[in-house]
């Protein structure tokens, strides 16, 4: 898989607002906020998108939102939105699995 912006920030070639950090993933503030409070919760393993994954993942995947919900905590966030884009279509623009964590404001649904 090619290097994406998300893989420097894991190894610090450029650098983040990092807000947790373990050895299967890392969180850090969104560069473009879409609400006051705007974080990415990643895994290191570089999985393109979410559709990429497979059943070894399971745990991993949990794992990355049980972070986005502690993170989201030590925010103060109670009320919080999960977003996941998977594939240009749904918007996607860095090719390394990632989850929005939003807060901070009141969300619409159907979303956009
Ligand atoms: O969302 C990709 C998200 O990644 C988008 O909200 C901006 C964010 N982004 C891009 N570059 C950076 C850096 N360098 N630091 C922090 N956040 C970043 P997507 O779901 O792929 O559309």
């Amino acid at each position: 898989m090619a290097d994406t912006i998300f893989s420097k920030i894991i190894s610090r070639e450029i650098p983040a607002n990092i807000l947790f950090e373990d050895d299967q993933a890392l969180a850090f503030a969104d560069v473009n906020p879409q609400a006051p409070t705007h974080f990415l919760v990643i895994p290191k393993k570089p999985i393109p998108k979410l559709s990429d994954a497979t059943r070894e993942d399971q745990a991993l995947l949990g794992h990355l939102l049980l972070v986005a919900n502690n993170v989201a905590a030590e925010q103060g966030l109670t009320d919080f939105r999960l977003n996941v884009n998977n594939g240009a279509g749904a918007s996607q623009t860095v090719f390394h699995l990632h989850i929005h964590v939003l807060g901070g404001r009141p969300f619409s649904w159907p979303p956009g």
